[in-house]
């Protein structure tokens, strides 16, 4: 058996995992995970087919978003469960089917990922003729790979709108349009028309969450927030999954317990719904990579909603939980219960019984800049930019990683002249967001507008100084893209930006290795994408 993996940053030799994953994933993981991808296929093929006819589909697009979610790095490495996502999806595909044949359509049984119905026994060798390189034209692969791992961004990005109540059938059309279309036979003008329109679509996606989070929690206010520990026992709280940190905070609400948040889970904090909990204690750790020391000495229990988990200790096992599509093997998973509702009883029960955090650190982080108290600033920023003491924008956004080509990131941010603003959201930012970088005026050097999806708030921030600014381009802003990737969210964030018109990105600390020579071309020709080189290199041209 092996397998064959390039969906992320840390892939091996920047070629692709062929024996097991940097991040963890075991050939088994990967396998069934491919296998899920081409089922999914076929499902989207009967689902586009089902839409034609009129008949229902209630349900599947909802179960293709969070099947593919299931898929990202860092999520799921529980291959029993990625199994059963498999059997999940042969069943939505055939019910679909017998739907159609019921109102006297046909589905094409003449695709395998349509009429393929192995025995689990058989799942393994299937995954191996189906994956990534089942596509021999490098070219083509490499488009479809670039679709697929787009696809899974807006994916997550609408599971997480949806656990919100907040759906758009559009997104799940499209991303049965897309699915479909990776077995068909497209010209590749075609299959690059198909993957802006996934930019399109990751800023509809984005969109649809940054008004399911503001509608439900508030809109994100300036907000500092402590990285040191307090004397109660707490629980920490990582992923991107702010429905599950409401309820987490709302049960350990008068227990003694205090919720500390995690990576991604950081800027919770800024939103008003989050505030008013005296519990929420502060930050604890960094960026997902160091997460094997931080939840050691953490010392209460972990709660992980999302990516991106690694692989734990056998010291904390018995104090990690996953929940939504987040699985690994012999870790407490926390189910949603049929009205919605997480319960996290168990949690809090054993951080009864745990000691206080260990204190790693004690400071502050700044945050909250998302659009809507951009936009109250509005009138300081534009000031400042028209009496020359803010010269550039520099929008630092993406995923940390663990390589240390990374410190690039940390280099820029500290050599960047002292009258250029940092924006950033993801995890990108823990790189400089603890550094003392000062302020223009008041306006911090560093603007966190909060999770990686809230990339969507640094381009309607940007959108409003091109109408405040009365120019006719965009890419006449004095602003510059210096984004570092890391998963699939990334993609889809910088599909979004290419959408929106946003010229001469510069990606790192490298290039992705599913970009075939040629596809790489094209986004250079179309977009000036440009990989990073070193940080005064890039400084200066930045500052040009
Ligand atoms: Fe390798 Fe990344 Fe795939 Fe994990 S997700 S197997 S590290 S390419
Ligand atoms: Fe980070 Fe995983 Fe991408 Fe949401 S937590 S940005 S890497």
């Amino acid at each position: 058996m092996s397998m064959f993996c390039h969906q992320c940053q840390e892939t091996v030799k920047n070629v692709g995992c062929s024996k097991r994953g940097v991040c963890g994933k075991s050939e088994e993981t990967a396998n069934h995970q491919d296998l899920l991808i081409f089922v999914l296929k076929g499902l989207s093929l009967n689902y586009e087919k089902a839409g034609e006819l009129g008949v229902a589909r209630e349900g599947a697009g909802r179960f293709i978003a969070e099947a593919l979610f299931v898929t990202i790095t860092n999520v799921s490495f529980d291959t029993e469960k990625v199994n059963d996502w498999v059997l999940r999806a042969l069943k939505i595909r055939d019910e679909l089917r017998k739907k159609i044949e019921a109102k006297g359509g046909t589905v094409d049984l003449s695709q395998d990922c349509v009429a393929w119905s192995g025995s689990e026994s058989e799942y393994l060798a299937k995954a191996a003729d189906v994956g990534i390189l089942s596509t021999e034209n490098e070219d083509v692969r490499s488009l479809r790979a670039l679709l697929l791992f787009g696809l899974k961004g807006i994916a997550a990005y609408g599971d997480h709108a949806a656990v919100l109540g907040y759906e758009d059938e559009t997104i799940y059309d499209f991303m049965a349009e897309a699915l479909a279309s990776m077995v068909k036979e497209l010209t590749q003008d075609e299959m690059v028309a198909l993957v802006l329109k996934a930019g399109e679509l990751g800023v509809t996606t984005m969109a649809l969450l940054d008004k399911a989070n503001t509608e439900t929690y508030g809109n994100p206010e300036i907000t500092e927030v402590s990285t040191g520990v307090k004397k109660n026992p707490g629980i920490l709280i990582s992923g991107h999954d702010l429905k599950d940190m409401k309820q987490l905070l709302e049960q350990t609400k008068g227990t003694g317990v205090d919720v500390y948040t995690h990576g991604e889970m950081l800027p919770s904090h800024y939103y008003p719904a989050f505030k008013k909990y005296d519990n929420l204690a502060g930050n604890y750790g960094g960026a997902w990579f160091d997460q094997k020391e931080e939840f050691e000495s953490f010392g209460g229990p972990v709660l992980m909603t999302t990516n991106c988990l690694v692989p734990p200790r056998d010291s904390y096992k018995d104090r990690l939980y996953t929940t939504g599509v987040v699985a690994f093997p012999e870790i407490t998973h926390i189910d949603e219960k049929p009205d919605g509702t997480k319960d996290f009883s168990a949690i809090i029960e054993q951080a009864k019984s745990c000691t206080p955090p260990t204190e790693i650190e004690n400071g502050k982080i700044v945050g909250g800049f998302a659009h809507a108290q951009v936009f109250a600033l509005a009138d300081k920023v534009v000031d400042a930019v028209k009496s020359g003491a803010i010269k550039k924008f520099i929008v630092m956004a993406g995923c940390d990683g663990r390589h240390k080509s990374r410190q690039y990131f940390t280099d820029v941010a500290k050599q960047l002249p002292k009258d250029t603003i940092i924006l950033t959201a993801g995890c990108a930012k823990y790189r400089y967001n603890k550094l003392d970088l000062g302020d223009i005026g008041g306006i911090p050097r560093v603007l966190d507008a909060g999770q990686c999806n809230d990339s969507y708030s640094l381009a309607l921030i940007a959108l409003k100084l091109k109408e405040v600014f009365e120019l006719e381009d965009i890419n006449d802003l004095p602003l510059e893209f210096d984004i570092a990737w890391y998963e699939q969210k990334a993609v889809i964030v910088l599909l979004a930006l290419l959408y929106l018109g946003f010229k001469g990105i510069r990606l790192g600390p490298t290039l992705p290795a599913f970009l075939s020579p040629n596809v790489a071309q094209v986004l250079i020709d179309n977009f000036d994408i440009k990989g990073i080189t070193d940080p005064s290199s890039d400084i200066a041209d930045m500052m040009k």
